[in-house]
């Protein structure tokens, strides 16, 4: 009796494999071809708006691409989901990671079977990827992220006839009040990108201008990008009311910390990385606004669709070996929207991988804020 009960069993599992198998070479399943682009997490716009760039880049070359994030925002998650893709031959990956560490063995394995990693946004170690795509300098992000918090405690509204860094010295220049004290809510404590950008803020922070006027540590929280835990954390700045101004370079941490900050009428300001659409009501719209009446004076982002649309080209570039990442490589981005065609060079990052750095962040404060709320 307990033999073919055995025997039954395998019988029953054999099958279910089989069944399994039917499933994924089912040909409107299957993957194998396909270029993925694999966020942090699901639910996130920010990544949403990213595909949406990089499936148009893909389809107007003839390919196709499917959007594959795993729903917590983990290295594990991700790692478990590279392994599906790779046991399903997919063309490339494009992505951007939950932390530093982690991923060798299995994206060892996707080198081993020839696939091609591009990383964008938040970065792949350099043995891995062909390169890695920035939308702008992580210098450049940092240093405006602590000039725009600082020139937001000092009252004064985005500078359009300088740049941040001029008025922000001139600002500090002539101030004798008390210390200033920045927080910032980030997503979570080993994501590649947000460090990267951290790191930046504290070395701006050593300039000379700021010391004794701005508070050189960091008051540093992490919500995960997470709505509920960036929240949290937002409430928590709230409550120990220790700083002055909250830089968020998350959209979810930013969104977040403005609904947090307006329902409780804090005095606290925020700045950061934030869409324009989910940020517009803790922000000026009109030129007639007093900028200083909400909560988010001003943030700043990028075009996230073109992020994804260049992450494209860079990846289908490589995976037809046209490309392979090396400083000095250049990729060419034909025309779309109001872009011209361009030319993008790959040059070092600081990791001793390369990178391919888009151009420069936009500001969005009270007189462009109508205009970007129906892009991003
Ligand atoms: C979030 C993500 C992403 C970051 C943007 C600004 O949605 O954390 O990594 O680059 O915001």
């Amino acid at each position: 009796m307990k033999k073919l009960i055995a025997l039954l069993l395998s019988v029953l599992l054999i099958m279910g494999l089989m069944a399994g198998c039917a499933n994924n070479s089912d040909k409107g399943d299957s993957l194998e071809g396909k270029h993925v682009f694999m966020f942090k997490s699901t639910g996130n716009t920010f990544g949403d708006l990213m595909y949406k760039g990089f499936e148009q880049y893909m389809k107007s070359q003839g390919e196709s691409s499917v959007y594959k994030s795993p729903a917590q925002t983990t290295v594990e998650a991700q790692v478990k989901l590279i392994e599906d893709l790779i046991i399903q031959k997919v063309a490339s990956i494009t992505i951007s990671t939950n932390g530093d560490a982690g991923y060798d063995a299995v994206l060892q394995k996707a080198k081993n079977a020839g696939i091609k990693v591009v990383s964008v946004d938040s970065k792949v170690d350099t043995d891995y990827r062909v390169t890695h795509i920035d939308p702008t300098s992580q210098a450049g992000i940092g240093q405006s992220l602590v000039q725009a918090a600082t020139l937001i405690a000092l009252g004064k509204d985005y500078p359009t006839d300088t740049t941040l860094k001029d008025a922000t010295d001139t600002a500090l220049a002539s101030y004798t009040g008390d210390v200033i004290n920045l927080g910032v809510l980030s997503a979570s404590i080993d994501t590649p990108v947000q460090n990267g950008w951290i790191e930046q803020m504290k070395k701006e922070l050593q300039r000379d201008v700021y010391q004794g006027k701005v508070n050189t540590n960091l008051d540093i929280k992490y919500g995960n990008d997470d709505l509920t835990v960036s929240t949290t954390q937002a409430n928590a700045f709230i409550s120990e009311d220790k700083v002055d101004v909250i830089i968020s370079p998350t959209t979810i941490g930013v969104a977040a910390a403005g609904q947090a900050l307006k329902s409780s009428n804090s005095k606290i300001k925020l700045t950061g990385l934030g869409l324009p659409s989910e940020m517009q009501e803790f922000m000026p719209k009109t030129d007639a606004d007093n900028a200083f009446d909400y909560v988010c004076p001003y943030m700043m982002l990028w075009d996230v669709i073109d992020l994804g649309y260049v992450s494209a080209a860079a990846t289908l570039a490589a995976n037809k070996n046209e490309y392979d990442g090396k400083v000095g490589q250049t990729i060419t981005i034909p025309a779309y929207g109001e872009y011209k065609e361009r030319t993008l060079t790959t040059t070092e990052h600081d990791d001793g991988g390369t990178t391919i750095v888009i151009g420069d962040p936009y500001v969005f404060y009270k007189s462009n804020m109508t205009e970007w709320i129906k892009l991003l």
